[in-house]
């Protein structure tokens, strides 16, 4: 980081271990189930985390496009003992530098090469998929200034589209088999990358009732203590009292839709 940078950067860039640089959304969340999972089982100590101000560009200052250079949250760095610091960007990467490190126990993702790779299917899959299209549905369907029904019906299909591949294979309509989990028999990171977007499907203005087994599934992990920790930061969620609150989401829609207009290459 180059020295101005370094001067403007805060001060909890440089605490030991793993510093979080996040907001309340989606992709701030992943990352952040992993950790407090590993906190309950004592494979982390506590971290720190930075809150980014969307509404002040934090996240396109020079100090943290120096940790990541797409300028988007989340992002981590790793004050590491004995080895140079690391900074991790995009939250599938996070998630998996993760558990590489600290999950040596396998708790999280596995040993097995052919069901990592079945969870790295998963992975790919939401950060290509759901992530992307979910994101310009919100675009559209909140944020937009102007409302293009094509636009807007475009990106709801294919979320809904990707929501029944998720649907057929936890209700094994494909191959019979009905799953608790994306892979194998237990709680994943390649759940943790994918419910984040899910959780939120209505601020996209996509209804979970057509797809009652990811619903399900979203709602077993929403009742994990690590999930609710985790939503907690940087600061509690919006997103339950939102969906039983349209005025309240109309709001939070015309907050958010400032600073992302405003964010436009012009
Ligand atoms: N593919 C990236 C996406 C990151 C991303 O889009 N982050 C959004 C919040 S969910 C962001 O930082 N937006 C602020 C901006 O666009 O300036 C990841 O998975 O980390």
């Amino acid at each position: 980081m180059s020295t101005d940078a370094l001067a403007q950067s805060p001060k909890e860039l440089q605490n030991k271990g793993l510093v979080f640089l996040v907001a309340q959304t989606p992709n701030g969340n992943k990352p952040l189930y992993l950790a407090e999972e590993l906190k309950a089982i004592g494979a982390i100590p506590d971290y720190t985390f930075v809150p980014i101000s969307f509404a002040k560009n934090e996240q396109k200052s020079d100090w943290f496009e120096a940790i990541n250079p797409n300028g988007r949250i989340p992002a981590l760095l790793d004050n590491r003992e004995g080895k140079k610091p690391i900074n991790v960007w995009e939250s599938a990467s996070m998630l998996l530098y993760l558990a590489k490190t600290y999950d040596t126990g396998f708790n999280f993702h596995f040993q097995d090469e052919d069901l990592q790779t079945e969870l790295l299917n998963w992975i790919f899959f939401i950060q290509g998929g759901v992530g992307p299209m979910q994101g310009q549905a919100n675009h559209f369907f909140r944020y937009a200034p102007e409302k293009i029904p094509y636009g807007i019906k475009r990106y709801q299909d294919e979320t809904k589209r990707l929501y029944g591949v998720y649907e057929a294979h936890l209700s094994g309509a494909k191959d019979g088999k009905k799953k608790e989990w994306l892979v194998g028999d237990k709680y994943t990171i390649a759940d943790m990358c994918t419910e984040p977007w899910i959780r939120a499907s209505t601020w996209a203005g996509v209804e979970l009732e057509p797809f009652p087994h990811l619903a399900a599934w979203v709602d077993r992990i929403e009742q994990r203590p690590a999930t609710k920790a985790a939503l907690k930061i940087p600061e509690q969620d919006k997103l339950t009292q939102m969906k039983d609150n349209p005025e309240e989401a109309e709001k939070m829609a015309e907050k958010a839709s400032k600073w992302i207009m405003a964010g436009q290459p012009k």
